[in-house]
């Protein structure tokens, strides 16, 4: 299992910034930075991710998988349905997908996933999934945000929590490094807050509307536009609800 060798930290500025440097000086797949407290927790395109000291899950797990680098968005995906299920399970908290990489309850953000990767000699040299739960915080800034505290009234073990979501992805990896994406690809359509939903997809300067359709093999989000069916690999997807 992953968690060996780990490291845990009272605070550190971003668990995914900490497995970076420790990946490239050379820790092995499962390597895991888990803190209680992030100065600088990192998003996407450079957003920051804000938590409550002693209050959220938030690790990163240091990947080296061996599938093609066009599928490495696959390993947001895979994060995000291992999150879902365990936070079914342990909290009986009924959570979504949204492509590609945030698991949302009500359309409130419980987790963001961020899923770092580079490439040596056209390989994946390795990928970080950094996870981000909100598990008993007690109230948020934003009205997009929640909590298992907030939904549940009852607060959660986060170290059982994060064995769960460990478990989950181990057997979810597994599967996708030996070539079956399947299982998980068909997991994510059906637990998703994207599909089927008229959006607003930004990726850079790029803007793309449509209905959202499918998540192909290598986790692009397709969508059907007056222009055809366009498959996107990153981005931030809007729907028409969020947009009011
Ligand atoms: C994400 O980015 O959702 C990825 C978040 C990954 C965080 C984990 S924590 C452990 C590891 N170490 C790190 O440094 N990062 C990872 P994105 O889709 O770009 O969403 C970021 C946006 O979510 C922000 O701009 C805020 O609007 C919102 N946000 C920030 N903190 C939040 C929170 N605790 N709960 C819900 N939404 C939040």
């Amino acid at each position: 299992m992953w968690g060996h060798p780990v490291e845990f930290h009272a605070q550190i500025s971003s668990t995914n910034a900490r497995a970076k440097a420790w990946a490239r000086s050379g820790a092995a797949e499962g390597a895991l930075v888990v803190a209680d407290h992030q100065t600088e927790g990192r998003g996407r395109f450079g957003r920051s991710w804000e938590a409550e000291a002693g209050s959220a899950l938030l690790f990163s797990v240091v990947l080296r998988p061996q599938i093609e680098p066009a599928k490495a968005a696959l390993i947001a995906l895979m994060a995000a349905a291992a999150v879902r299920e365990a936070v079914a399970e342990r909290a009986g908290v009924d959570a979504a997908i949204k492509w590609p990489n945030d698991v949302l309850v009500g359309g409130k953000k419980l987790c963001g996933v961020l899923a770092e990767s580079w490439l040596e000699g056209g390989q994946l040299a390795a990928v970080i999934a950094g996870i981000g739960v909100n598990v008993n915080q007690k109230a948020f800034a934003t009205d997009r945000a929640t909590s298992l505290f907030c939904l549940t009234g009852a607060p959660c073990p986060r170290f059982a929590l994060l064995g769960d979501i460990l478990t989950g992805m181990h057997r979810r990896y597994q599967a996708l490094v030996s070539g079956d994406s399947s299982a998980l690809l068909a997991e994510c359509r059906q637990c998703s807050a994207t599909l089927g939903q008229e959006v607003v997809l930004r990726a850079g300067s790029t803007t793309v509307r449509g209905r959202a359709v499918d998540i192909d093999s290598d986790g692009r989000l397709v969508l059907d536009t007056a222009d055809g069916l366009v498959r996107a690999l990153a981005g931030e997807v809007s729907t028409a609800e969020e947009m009011v």
